[in-house]
């Protein structure tokens, strides 16, 4: 029979994903008492490999959490990108477009690690490879999650549980039925993600909508590079070989784009389903559900890592106000103050993921169209402008300023 024992804290919170990591730390400055309770091991999480792009409000809220350093001094500032659609070839101008304001491209590993160094130098309670991980009482004051660790049963006896454990999670597979609405648009294809210690083709970001199939030109640094082709939901990694992605990279963008392109073996390679899904509300309870585990987009518009990234500032400014205002005004509003961003963002994403690939059911006429649609935005000043600000990211306070 496993010993078991108890733990006291404020917030427990379930994943130690970016979402878990950032609110732990924010919580953490905030004198805010947090245990992180995570499934995998530290490792495993770490060998994810997702995100490339982050906003400025996600590179505010790592300065704000005190882990902006490395990635200041490692990651790269890109004020633009380029579009590429048959013939056309456009770069648009992010800076120019948006009064100055650039993205960071800094991958979700380095931000995750700085992260959990930052809880490991702290000294706080953090429990990787926890199994069986439950989540009880949250619809009264006094919730709980147990879990099994080392041979031991461990209750966290908690004021609130913070939901950071992704899509898969189980904080949004306990809630009631009936009290959560859920939303889902599955796409007809994936992404085929290859990493490669090999110099970027481009010194920015390139999206190609090609008659094969999108294609990203993404990178990590200036000798590591991150691609993305959509393929069929049908296709397994064991039907691409390197050379088969390279071959697939050169005809999509053609001998003249793919002139410069320094290829090389994979050292991660992985094939990601695209959704745009959102859990309506976001809290219940004393549960509040933050990142994926409440909301994913297709990865096109690089915003899945940033609405978590919001979520958690939300999250953690509405626990300050309770512990530290005593008012419950934060955490009465969380769900609708989150809802408001994470749909802007689901749009955005599902407009440039439609935009940008080739549907199945798609006839001739839908790829002129689309064509059409392209050759206006990277022709029109406002049609830049609006691609521009919804990649840059919207402000955090948009949603309180009515606008
Ligand atoms: P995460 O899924 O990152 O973290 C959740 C954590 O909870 C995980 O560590 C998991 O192990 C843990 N967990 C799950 N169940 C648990 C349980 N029962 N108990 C305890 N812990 C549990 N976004 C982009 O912007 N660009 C991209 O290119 C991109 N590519 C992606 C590729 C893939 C395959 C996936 C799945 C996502 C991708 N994303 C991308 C989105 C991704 O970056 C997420 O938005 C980001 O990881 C969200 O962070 P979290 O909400 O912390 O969720
Ligand atoms: C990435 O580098 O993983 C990346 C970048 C931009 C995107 C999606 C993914 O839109």
């Amino acid at each position: 029979m496993p010993q078991s024992h108890t733990i006291r804290t404020q917030v427990a919170i379930v994943g130690a994903g970016p979402a878990g990591l950032l609110l732990g730390q924010l919580l953490h400055r905030a004198g805010i008492d947090a245990v992180l309770i995570e499934r995998q091991s530290a490792d495993y999480v770490l060998g994810r490999i997702r995100a490339g792009v982050l906003e400025q409000v996600t590179m505010d809220l790592l300065d704000e959490a005190g882990v902006g350093q490395r990635m200041h001094a490692e990651g790269l500032v890109h004020s633009g990108f380029d579009m590429v659609c048959e013939g056309l070839r456009k770069r648009v101008d992010l800076a120019a477009l948006t009064g100055g304001k650039t993205v960071m491209v800094y991958g979700q590993t380095e931000v995750t690690r700085d992260l959990m160094e930052a809880r490991q130098s702290a000294g706080l309670p953090t429990y990787y490879e926890a199994q069986s991980v439950q989540i009880q009482d949250f619809d009264t004051a006094h919730p709980r999650v147990v879990f099994e660790h080392g041979g031991h049963t461990v209750g966290v006896e908690c004021d609130f549980i913070a939901g950071c454990d992704g899509f898969h999670g189980v904080c949004r597979a306990n809630v009631p039925q009936g009290a959560m609405q859920t939303f889902e648009k599955v796409y007809p294809f994936g992404w085929l993600g290859i990493l490669s210690d090999t110099q970027p083709l481009h010194h920015e970001l390139i999206y190609a909508s090609t008659v094969r199939g999108f294609v990203l030109c993404s990178q990590r640094s200036h000798t590591r590079s991150r691609y993305y082709l959509q393929v069929p939901l049908t296709d397994t990694l064991d039907q691409w070989s390197d050379e088969a992605f390279w071959d697939e990279l050169r005809l999509r963008l053609g001998p003249q784009q793919c002139a410069s392109l320094v290829t090389g073996p994979s050292i991660e390679k992985s094939i990601a389903p695209l959704r745009s899904f959102v859990a309506e509300p976001m809290r219940f309870g004393r549960l509040f559900l933050a990142g994926d585990a409440a909301h994913i987009v297709p990865p096109t518009g690089a915003k899945g890592l940033n609405l978590a990234a919001s979520d958690v500032k939300y999250l953690s400014q509405a626990l300050r106000d309770f512990y530290l205002e005593r008012s419950n005004a934060g955490v009465d509003h969380y769900s609708d103050r989150c809802l408001r961003r994470v749909w802007r963002a689901e749009r955005f994403s599902w407009w440039f993921t439609t935009l940008m690939h080739r549907f199945p059911a798609d006839a001739t006429i839908d790829n002129k169209l689309k064509y059409a649609e392209l050759d206006y935005v990277l022709h029109s000043e406002a049609g830049l402008r609006s691609l521009a600000e919804n990649y840059v990211g919207l402000p955090l306070d948009f949603a309180q300023a009515g606008a």
